[in-house]
């Protein structure tokens, strides 16, 4: 249909952090994962992505911007994702606006996406994430798709692997699967955000730099060299992801700060075991390690799991109230505004939407 109309929709989606990581693919096309992974689902209003997608017969081709700034749509990623969710397309009508879509012009139709991140893109705090996550749910909304978030997650996935978990809130597990064409490898919910509303999540962001390595390259480097990533994905993930899923169904706080805490010291020693080596924490974060492990020995009982990603940033997940402040105090005490570290802020909030 012809004329000068511009159908709109935005949608807001926050970021994950991994509790049990994903790293290292067994198909880089359709990125599909070595291991599965769990994640929690960050609060919206700290760490999030808010993407607008508009289509009219007056756009004469795909166009993407990035905070402000346009960005190429060319990359095989954007392409799947948009080939993927433009396959299932539906009939659109608007009887407010007086717009009507038939499920065949979609294909005729042109995309503007405008996507904004509320934190540093590319600093190992999971924007990617975020980004798929929500262009490929807004898409669905513009298009009228009629797939369940778990399906739409094994769209975001082909975006980028963390993407597919963030279709939900609360504590979600991305299964590897097993088919060849990737159908099965999405996320599911293991518990809602109301489940477990105790933890509260503290980021300190250590550095907003954008990573050396990025995280597609890295693992991509690990599978080809490391061989603790073998034993990591076929001996360790499998057991760790059933006592996962335990602590989290009986929010056994203990069990879940020392999974939490072993697998990402894991990843980065899988990173380390990298030829060549990845470092993607630095002294800032090692000290954090430091302050929390001697904390949660002299209490007995663990009062904060920590987890770093591809970046030095440390995201620590407090076991309530209580033990969030009294961790921003030692932090502070340990890392105080203008001493000569790089930690330039701490982000505060609780787990999820
Ligand atoms: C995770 N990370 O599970 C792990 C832990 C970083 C460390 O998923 O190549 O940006 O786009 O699939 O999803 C970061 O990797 O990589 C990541 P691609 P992605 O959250």
């Amino acid at each position: 249909m012809a004329g000068k109309w511009v159908r709109m929709v935005t949608a807001q989606t926050p970021t994950n952090i991994a509790v049990i990581k994903y790293w290292g693919k067994r198909d880089e096309a359709l990125i599909l994962p070595v291991n599965d992974s769990i994640s929690v689902t960050l609060d919206p209003a700290h760490l999030c992505t808010t993407t607008t997608v508009a289509v009219s017969p007056s756009f004469d081709q795909d166009r993407m911007w990035l905070n402000g700034k346009e960005i190429s749509l060319a990359g095989g990623r954007f392409q799947s994702c948009l080939r993927e969710i433009r396959s299932r397309a539906c009939d659109v009508e608007d009887e407010e606006k007086g717009i009507k879509i038939a499920k065949k012009e979609w294909e005729n139709l042109h995309l503007h996406i405008a996507s904004y991140n509320n934190f540093p893109t590319a600093a190992g705090l999971a924007s990617s994430a975020a980004g798929f996550a929500c262009l490929v749910f807004a898409l669905a909304k513009l298009m009228n798709a009629k797939e369940d978030q778990s399906q739409l997650s094994a769209i975001a996935r082909q975006g980028s692997g963390s993407a597919c978990r963030s279709l939900y809130g609360g504590f979600v597990k991305w299964i590897m699967g097993n088919d060849e064409d990737g159908r099965d490898s999405l996320a599911v919910q293991l518990a809602d955000e109301k489940h477990w509303d105790d933890l509260v999540i503290i980021i300190a962001v250590v550095s907003s730099r954008q990573k050396e390595t990025s995280s597609t390259s890295g693992m991509r480097e690990t599978v080809e060299t490391s061989l603790l990533l073998k034993h990591r994905a076929k001996e360790i993930v499998p057991k760790r992801i059933v006592q996962m899923e335990e602590a989290i169904k009986n929010r056994d706080f203990a069990s879940f700060a020392q999974l939490t805490c072993t697998d990402s010291n894991q990843f980065h020693a899988v990173c380390l075991d990298t030829s060549p080596p990845i470092f993607y924490m630095n002294d800032t974060s090692h000290r954090i390690i430091s302050v929390v492990e001697k904390w949660n020995r002299s209490e007995g009982v663990p009062q904060v799991a920590y987890t770093f990603d591809a970046g030095p940033n440390a995201v620590m997940i407090a076991r309530d109230r209580k033990a969030a402040s009294l961790l921003l105090q030692r932090l502070l005490f340990h890392f105080p505004p203008n001493a000569d570290t790089d930690l330039n802020s701490y982000i505060i909030g609780d787990k999820s939407i």
